[in-house]
């Protein structure tokens, strides 16, 4: 187990009353013990107590032989899992389960009285997540740079006029030569109307003139997440293009400026929002201003209005303002902040300005 990791969460439960809980999620797993196993839908769980006593059960079909510093508790597919973690759980203490982990396995617990209370603790293990140590940070710079290095790519292929989805053809080779290990999600590349829909499937359409090109990426490189937009025009951006860009621009800017240690998640999307709203476009800037990144592309906290945690250095989320004009253009910049002592560093170092490919 990693040690520095392990004890933040520990001390989680004990700030939280709690002497025991089931961790599920596998990218959790990953954080603790450095080893990514995935087991589909097999249990899995990661029993940790305050007592020291932690327990690893994993099902014998897959082969983790190595020692992960967490004693391990085989089982197959032909007993009841459930019933054996029964057996080391305190059935007389409330218990913290993972908010991921299947009702099946869950329920199963609850029949058996595998504690005297169930309570989702996920919050725990999440919130330790949320402030990366060193070497993650390290990580997800070098994740970021590829990114940055992808997206120049990226643009450079827009005089190309590929579809949709060859450019995202394209770019799981571009991420393959600079080393990366693959998507962090599915690339949105969508041209002109498509660009209005903010999740839009890249899909056969064409480029044409005037089109906004938005190219929202993200690789994973050594488990770590990047995650950056770019929009672009094609030969010709109209005035209403150009001023929603310098709007989506100016949101982006406005929201980087104020991150620093005790500043809120929703004062961050505030910043960007009002912009956005005094221009009058606030009802086309349909989501969140951002997310947290780290092992997953979504990690847990949200940059948005309902979020009031108070933002603490080590954190990185993304910062992304869009406008979405139905059937006009569509507008999206992002990147990654990361929260410093005193502000923040963008690890996108990508130039955001407007740009006109020929
Ligand atoms: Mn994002």
């Amino acid at each position: 187990m990693i040690l520095n990791r392990l004890n933040k969460v520990l001390a989680k439960m004990e700030q939280n009353n709690l002497k025991q809980m089931i961790i599920s999620d596998p990218a959790s797993i990953f954080y603790l013990t450095g080893r990514w196993i995935h087991p589909g839908e097999r249990l899995l769980a990661l029993y940790l107590n305050l007592n020291g006593n932690h327990k690893l059960f994993i099902n014998e079909l897959f082969p983790v032989y190595e020692d992960l510093g967490v004693e391990k508790v085989w089982f197959n597919d032909t007993q009841d899992a459930v019933e054996i973690i029964s057996n080391y759980v305190l059935k007389d203490e409330a218990i913290g389960i993972d908010k991921n982990w299947p009702a099946r396995f869950l329920i199963r617990l609850m029949e058996l009285k595998g504690g005297s209370a169930f309570v989702n603790a996920s919050n725990i293990i999440d919130r330790v997540r949320m402030q990366k140590d060193e070497k993650e940070i390290e990580l997800m710079k070098t994740a970021s740079r590829l990114n940055d290095m992808a997206m120049e790519e990226m643009v450079k292929l827009v005089p190309m006029k590929l579809t949709e989805k060859q450019m995202v053809s394209k770019l799981s080779e571009i991420y393959e030569n600079l080393g990366a290990d693959g998507f962090s999600f599915g690339p949105i590349i969508a041209y002109g109307k498509n660009a209005a829909d903010p999740h839009h499937e890249s899909d056969n359409s064409s480029l044409k003139e005037g089109d906004s090109v938005i190219i929202d990426i993200g690789c994973i490189k050594d488990s770590y997440c990047s995650d950056m937009t770019r929009t672009v025009f094609y030969k010709t951006a109209s005035e209403l293009s150009q001023k929603v860009y310098n709007i989506v621009l100016e949101a982006n800017k406005r929201a980087i400026e104020i991150v620093k240690p005790g500043v809120r998640f929703c004062d961050i999307d505030k910043a960007a929002r009002e912009h956005i709203e005094n221009a009058g476009y606030g009802k086309y800037f349909t989501h969140r201003t951002g997310h947290s990144i780290g092992i997953e592309v979504h990690d847990f906290g949200d940059v948005s209005s309902v979020n009031m945690d108070v933002i603490k250095p080590g954190m990185i989320f993304s910062i992304e303002p869009g406008i979405y004009l139905p059937n006009e253009v569509g507008v999206r910049i992002e990147d990654l902040v990361l929260v410093t002592e005193d502000g923040c560093e963008v690890l996108n170092k990508y130039d955001k300005n407007l740009m006109i490919i020929e």
